[in-house]
């Protein structure tokens, strides 16, 4: 058997692979994009952008976590970002024809969003806007993605100011009750083309117990939980949106740091499956080991494309 094909489509858009990063890593400035461009990733997406530059929470704001067999991570940036001008600039100059190009928009008001959104719609780019409803660490400020109206609203405002094909970031719910709301206001927009499956888990806290203390200086430790900890969570979000939400792509977030983990973000449903923790600790190296990790599962299993086994997750 020849070796299996791991390119994939987004969207009618030719990907090399299904893999890309999660936005925050390796995205905050033009040398780390150049870089993510250079890299095996089949497609790259900027850090979350607010109408101006944010510097983010004091540090530490991000902890490398380790337990028994487990990798993870916990991060309260609280969106450092050189302000959505920046990223649309580099979206401007971007080789569309190497790999396709997310711009991530996570603006502090609606009129923030609105004015953001307006500016990408006017730079007439071949940009996949994806709005994140779901950062977790701007003090004082709930994400939008748990509450509904507040979502419901913005996503609106949104698919009216864009009117082009856009998606959106969703935190994990934990309730069949808010799977089921979440995707009944997301299926009323049809331009609302994709969904991207989890952020971090929000407010986590990790305690260091030689020290007796939190081990990141925003929210009083509270942060956003990402890596080993989180994939059966990512994978239950997938899930649970790939079933209700026939229409649109799912891209999954979380827990990613084998082939295997890939093969399961695939398998639950997803189009694409973004690293973050992984990508953070071990570098751009990750997307070529992953690649390489998935064929051999692929290969092990008799499967020649990724088609072959996307979204078909067997119940008992
Ligand atoms: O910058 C952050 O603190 C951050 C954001 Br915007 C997000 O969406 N998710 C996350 O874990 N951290």
């Amino acid at each position: 058997m020849s070796a299996p094909d791991l390119s994939t489509e987004f969207l009618s858009l030719p990907l090399a692979n299904p893999l890309m990063n999660a936005s925050g890593v390796w995205c905050t400035r033009v040398a780390e994009l150049e870089a993510l461009l250079d890299s095996a990733a089949g497609a790259m997406v900027t850090k979350s952008c607010t109408l101006t530059r944010r510097d983010g929470n004091p540090e530490p704001r991000y902890r490398t976590l380790t337990g028994p067999g487990l990798a993870g991570s916990l991060n309260s940036m609280g969106l450092p970002n050189e302000g959505h001008g920046y990223y649309l600039d580099y979206a401007a100059q971007h080789d569309y024809e190497q790999k396709p190009l997310f711009f991530s928009v996570s603006g502090l008001t609606l009129d923030d969003n609105l004015t953001i959104v307006a500016a990408a719609r006017d730079a007439v780019l071949p940009v996949q806007l994806e709005l994140n409803l779901s950062c977790p660490n701007v003090p004082g400020k709930a994400q939008p993605a748990y509450d509904f109206a507040a979502m419901d609203e913005l996503v609106t405002e949104v698919a009216s100011a864009y009117r082009r094909p856009f998606g959106v970031k969703l935190p994990p719910y934990f309730d069949f009750a808010h799977f089921d709301a979440a995707a009944e206001i997301l299926n009323r927009h049809d331009h609302l083309a994709w969904v991207t499956c989890i952020n971090s888990v929000g407010n986590a806290l990790v305690i260091d117990t030689a020290n007796e203390s939190t081990v990141i200086r925003p929210k009083d430790g509270f942060g956003g939980l990402g890596g080993d900890y989180v994939l059966p969570i990512a994978l239950a979000n997938v899930n649970a949106f790939h079933r209700r939400c026939p229409g649109k792509v799912i891209i999954g977030c979380g827990g990613v740091r084998s082939g295997e983990h890939v093969f399961q973000h695939l398998l639950a449903g997803a189009t694409l499956v973004q690293v973050g923790t992984a990508l953070y600790e071990e570098g751009l190296g990750v997307f070529s080991r992953l690649n390489r990790e998935l064929a051999r599962l692929m290969e092990s299993k008799g499967y020649s494309r990724i088609a072959d086994f996307q979204g078909a997750l067997r119940t008992l």
